[in-house]
């Protein structure tokens, strides 16, 4: 068969608009050459339904040793002591994890969506509101984690899982305190640490494993891999619900974990991708990881500081990690109007709802902004400042095509001294 000029071509494209942009969602990021090309691999073609040492196919005799240094080197990113790579992502890692510890009907508390949480920490939407009955906690005005909150619905439902994690917080998580009151009331409390993992695995933010029974993650986020999900322990133990493996024994969490992803919820393992992953770990393990950590926290802080210095209103009044959320509605702009002027001058977000947001998902009154991928091109903190100047320029020429059509060359040009992927020509 001739070359799929169609999809190549289309792939090219996609690259050109990679490095002609500025990418600012926040759950992005650029992958090595490596990671890419471990993905693009031989591994997409093998079965392997299992794990290693324990598979339903014959041939397995690589893929084991692929998926077996990719959880040895996960663990040592996070000195855990069980780690699953198999989930295909995030979403799925949070199903097997609920279908380990939980009965359909079982009580859950997790940040509410529209507050920064995520679609499978019990929206309506999703499996996790449809299988489970779920509670909320928000924000308090401050736009900070309204633990008291949290605490009060804890200690009156007494759900089964207290989840932490977020999709659009720019503040670090108290665990601890989650965790006492998980205890009191005897909860597991799950860390869903998709978006902060990288910044994490660095030191750089609270450990979760610490004080959290369960950890999930995508890889794809901070930690720069390919897109994925994972699981993990730092210590194993008995679940304390007696949810029992299919043959009604006792089993251990690591045991009832893996059994939940795979025969539970998932087929074969894309053992491409777990390659990809096994090679992110690794780069994560390297001591220049740390340094891109550090500097992914100084650019959000630098971006959060010029766009103050502009009239921004962020929530939480500044960021501890690698993103911000802008309240709009001072700059008489709508979240959707924002993402798709600033899609035309090539600098990508995404609209976000903001906490008490008076304006529908789909259009919602904010934006989300974030620094990894464009740290991992190289900007810094002086660069965040042009950055914040491009975006404010579009804003507040929203109408003006001739504006827009002349930052979209500005960044064209300054993307320039940034090269990505140069050895793809
Ligand atoms: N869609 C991801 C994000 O953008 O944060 C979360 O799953």
């Amino acid at each position: 068969m001739q070359k799929d000029t169609a999809i190549f071509n289309l792939l090219n494209k996609e690259l050109d608009r990679q490095r002609n942009g500025i990418e600012l969602i926040a759950s992005e990021n650029f992958t090595s050459l490596q990671v890419i090309q471990a993905m693009g691999s031989v591994a997409t073609n093998k079965y392997a339904e299992g794990y290693p040492g324990k598979r339903y196919y014959g041939g397995c005799e690589v893929v084991d040793e692929i998926e077996t240094l990719a959880i040895e080197r996960l663990k040592k990113v996070f000195n855990a002591s069980w780690a699953n790579v198999q989930p295909h992502s995030g979403a799925q890692a949070n199903t097997a994890v609920f279908l380990a510890c939980l009965k359909p009907g079982d009580k859950i508390l997790g940040l509410d969506l529209s507050m920064g949480g995520h679609l499978t920490h019990g929206s309506p939407a999703n499996f996790s509101g449809k299988n489970y009955q779920a509670f909320f906690y928000g924000v308090t005005k401050d736009g900070l984690v309204d633990y008291e909150q949290l605490e009060k619905t804890a200690r009156a439902e007494k759900p089964k899982m207290i989840i932490c994690g977020a999709s659009a917080y720019s503040r670090d998580w108290d665990y601890k305190r989650i965790r006492a009151v998980a205890d009191e009331i005897g909860a597991l409390v799950l860390a869903d640490i998709a978006h902060p993992a990288g910044l994490i695995a660095a030191g750089l933010l609270n450990d979760p494993f610490d004080h959290c029974h369960i950890v999930t993650s995508t890889t794809h986020k901070t930690l720069r891999g390919p897109r994925g999900g994972i699981i993990m322990l730092r210590h194993d133990f008995e679940n304390p619900f007696g949810i029992k493996d299919p043959k009604g024994n006792i089993r251990s969490m690591s045991q009832l974990l893996d059994l939940a992803v795979f025969p539970g919820m998932q087929g074969g393992p894309l053992e491409h991708v777990i390659a990809a992953k096994a090679v992110a770990f690794a780069e994560i393990l390297d001591p220049s990881f740390k340094a891109y950590g550090q500097q992914v926290i100084a650019n959000a802080q630098a971006m959060a500081k010029a766009f103050v210095s502009k009239g921004y209103n962020l929530i939480s009044s500044g960021t501890d990690n690698h993103l911000m959320l802008i309240d709009l509605r001072n700059k008489n702009l709508t979240g959707k109007k924002a993402q798709e002027t600033l899609d035309k001058a090539h600098i990508t977000l995404n609209k976000n709802a903001v906490p008490f947001d008076d304006k529908s998902p789909f259009v919602t009154s904010g934006i989300r902004v974030g620094v990894p991928a464009a740290t991992t091109r190289g900007l810094n903190e002086a660069h965040m400042e042009t950055v914040v100047g491009f975006i404010d320029k579009v804003l507040m020429h929203a109408d003006d095509a001739t504006v827009i059509e002349g930052v979209k060359e500005e960044v064209k040009a300054f993307m320039q001294q940034f090269p990505l992927y140069p050895e793809l020509g």
